[in-house]
């Protein structure tokens, strides 16, 4: 088993439900480590570039019009696994299909405002992060 990073992110809906504590706690329930977290207001030019692969898609304007609409909760999780298994945490993109029991099942309304983002691969993780963060802000954990 591989120890990976992942990037995540509570998104605005999530912020103004006041669940930022819960869904860290559903993170730290499944052995994921927070190693580096920031709230932070996007703006217009961070969330297009955040969502750059989506440029083409018709929801991209609704996308980053959402993303700006309020503050976000951008952190760096690491553990065996996080990419996926932080994936498994937030379940399906749709929160209709969203399996019971994840965070977009409980707490997403729509496809649109769906709670959380993760990381997609080791590679969109190691972009992400970068994005987000430099290398002196991620804190490894000694203990
Ligand atoms: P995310 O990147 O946010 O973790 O979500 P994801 O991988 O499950 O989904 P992705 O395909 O990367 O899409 C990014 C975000 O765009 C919005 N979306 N809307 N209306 C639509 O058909 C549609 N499809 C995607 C969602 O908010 C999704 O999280
Ligand atoms: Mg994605």
């Amino acid at each position: 088993m591989a120890v990976e990073r992942t990037l995540s992110i509570v998104k605005p809906d999530a912020v103004g439900k006041n669940v930022i504590g819960e869904i860290f706690s559903r993170f730290e329930r499944a052995g994921l480590k927070i190693v580096a977290t920031k709230m932070m207001h996007l703006s217009k030019e961070k969330a297009e570039g955040f969502y750059a692969e989506h440029k083409e898609r018709p929801f991209f304007g609704a996308l980053v019009s959402f993303m700006t609409s309020g503050p976000v909760v951008v952190s760096v999780l690491e553990g065996e696994n996080a990419v996926i298994r932080h994936r498994e945490i937030l379940g399906a993109t749709d929160p209709k299909k969203a399996a019971a029991g994840t965070i977009r099942a409980d707490y997403a309304v729509s496809v649109d405002e769906n709670a959380t983002h993760g990381s997609d691969s080791t590679t969109s993780a190691e972009r992400e992060i970068n994005y987000f963060f430099s290398k002196e802000e991620v804190c490894p954990r000694t203990r």
